[in-house]
C-alpha cells in the first residue's frame, strides 16, 4: 500500500515537473511522438480532449497546436498519414494531436471538431465524412479564426479554408477502370465496393468512373452494382461476398478504399474465387502484399498517404502563422517535398498516384 502511495507521488512530482515545461515551443516539438490516438467515440474524445487541452493552454498561447482528423481512427491508411503529419510537426517545432471516432461518421466528427472550436486550437486539417454536412462547422472554425485544410476528402467551399488533393480526382477515377479492365481481359461484369455512401472522395472518383465507363474502349464492361462497406472490414468482407453470390460471373471488384480492397480480396481468397473475380482500386502496399503474391489483387493503386499528412500540416501552419492568406496564387515551401501553390480553385494537389502490382509492391514500406 504504502510502496503505491510512493509510486503514485513520485509519477505526480515527474507530471507537475513535466507540466512546468509544457509552454515552450521545443517541448512542444518533442511531445510529438506522444500523439493522442483516441480510440474512443467521439464524445469520450471530445471530454477527453478537453481536458488535454485544458492542460495545454501555455501551449496554445504559444501557438502551433494542430489537430490533424481522419475519418475514422484504426485505419492503417490514416495512421500512415498521421506518421507524415508527425514528422512535419517536428521540422516545424509545433503540436500535432491525432482525434477522430472509431467509425467513419460525420455526425460524430461535428461533434469533435465543435469541441476542438470551443477549446480555440490554433488549425484543423481534417479528412471529412461528408462534404456538404461539415460546412457550418467548417465556417464556424474559420469565423472563430481557425483555418480549417481538408486533405484527403473535402469539406465544400465554404466550410475549408484550402482542400489538398491527393491526386486529380479523374485520374484516380480511370487508373481504377484501366486497372478493372485490364484485369477482366477488357469485358465482363464488375462491381464497384466503396466505403460510406456521402464519402466525399470516394463519390467523386465513382462519378469519374462510370463516365469513363461511357468511353467505348471500355464498352465490354458492366457496372453491375455498387456497394458500401462502410470503411468497416467486416461490413466491407461481407459485402464483397454479398456480390459474388449474387453475380456469379463477376470478374472485378473495385474497391477506391484501403478497407475495402483488403476485405474484398480477403473475401475473394476465403471463397476460393482467385483467378476467377480480382480485386484492384486503391489500397496500401503493406496491405495488400500477401493478395498480390496469391493473385487476388495483381494490381491496385494508391498515392504514399505520409506525404499527404505531410503537406497538410505545412499548409495547415503556413496559413496559421500568416506566411499564407490561403488563397488562390498562394505559394509555400513544404519541407521535403518543396514549393505548392494553390490553385485558382482552392486546391493543392500532392502528385500523381503509383500503380502497385508484384513489379515494384516490395519497393514500398506503408
Ligand atoms: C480509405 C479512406 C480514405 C481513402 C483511402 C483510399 O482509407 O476511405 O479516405 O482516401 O481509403
Amino acid at each position: 500500500m504504502k510502496k503505491h502511495l510512493l509510486s503514485l507521488l513520485l509519477l505526480l512530482a515527474m507530471l507537475v515537473a513535466l507540466a512546468a515545461c509544457g509552454g515552450d515551443t521545443d517541448t512542444d516539438a518533442d511531445t510529438d511522438a506522444e500523439t493522442t490516438t483516441t480510440e474512443e467515440s467521439a464524445d469520450t474524445a471530445a471530454e477527453e480532449t478537453e481536458e488535454e487541452m485544458e492542460e495545454e493552454a501555455p501551449a496554445d498561447e504559444a501557438g502551433g497546436n494542430y489537430v490533424l482528423v481522419p475519418k475514422n481512427l484504426g485505419n492503417p491508411y490514416f495512421d500512415t498519414a498521421n506518421v507524415g503529419a508527425q514528422e512535419a510537426a517536428g521540422e516545424l517545432g509545433v503540436t500535432v494531436t491525432y482525434q477522430g471516432s472509431s467509425v467513419a461518421d460525420a455526425t460524430e466528427q461535428i461533434q469533435l471538431l465543435n469541441s476542438l472550436i470551443a477549446q480555440n486550437v490554433d488549425g484543423l486539417a481534417i479528412s471529412a465524412n461528408d462534404s456538404d454536412a461539415l460546412v457550418p462547422t467548417g465556417q464556424e472554425a474559420i469565423d472563430s479564426g481557425i483555418p480549417v485544410v481538408t486533405w484527403d476528402s473535402a469539406i465544400s467551399p465554404g466550410g475549408r479554408t484550402v482542400h489538398i488533393n491527393q491526386a486529380v480526382a479523374e485520374g484516380i477515377g480511370d487508373v481504377q477502370i484501366q486497372m478493372a479492365a485490364d484485369l477482366a481481359g477488357g469485358e465482363g461484369q464488375i462491381a464497384i465496393l466503396s466505403a460510406t455512401s456521402t464519402a466525399p472522395n470516394q463519390n467523386e472518383w465513382i462519378g469519374f468512373m462510370e463516365e469513363e465507363l461511357e468511353n467505348p474502349e471500355y464498352s465490354g464492361l458492366e457496372l453491375v452494382a455498387t456497394v458500401y462497406g462502410d470503411d468497416e472490414d467486416e461490413k466491407s468482407y461481407n459485402e464483397a461476398i454479398g456480390l459474388m453470390q449474387t453475380y456469379p460471373d463477376l470478374k472485378v471488384i473495385i474497391s477506391p478504399t484501403t478497407v475495402g480492397i483488403a476485405a474484398s480480396a480477403r473475401a475473394v481468397q476465403d471463397a476460393g474465387r482467385v483467378g476467377e473475380v480480382f480485386v484492384t482500386g486503391l489500397g496500401t502496399p503493406n496491405q495488400m502484399r500477401e493478395y498480390v503474391n496469391s493473385g487476388a489483387a495483381p494490381q491496385f493503386a494508391l498515392w504514399n498517404p505520409a506525404d499527404l499528412g505531410y503537406l497538410a500540416i505545412y499548409t495547415l501552419n503556413a496559413i496559421a502563422t500568416g506566411e499564407i492568406a490561403g488563397e488562390p496564387g498562394d505559394t509555400f515551401e513544404a519541407g521535403k517535398l518543396g514549393s505548392y501553390t494553390i490553385a485558382d480553385d482552392g486546391t493543392i494537389l500532392l502528385g500523381p498516384p503509383t500503380i502497385f502490382s508484384a513489379d515494384n509492391i516490395d519497393d514500398f514500406d506503408f
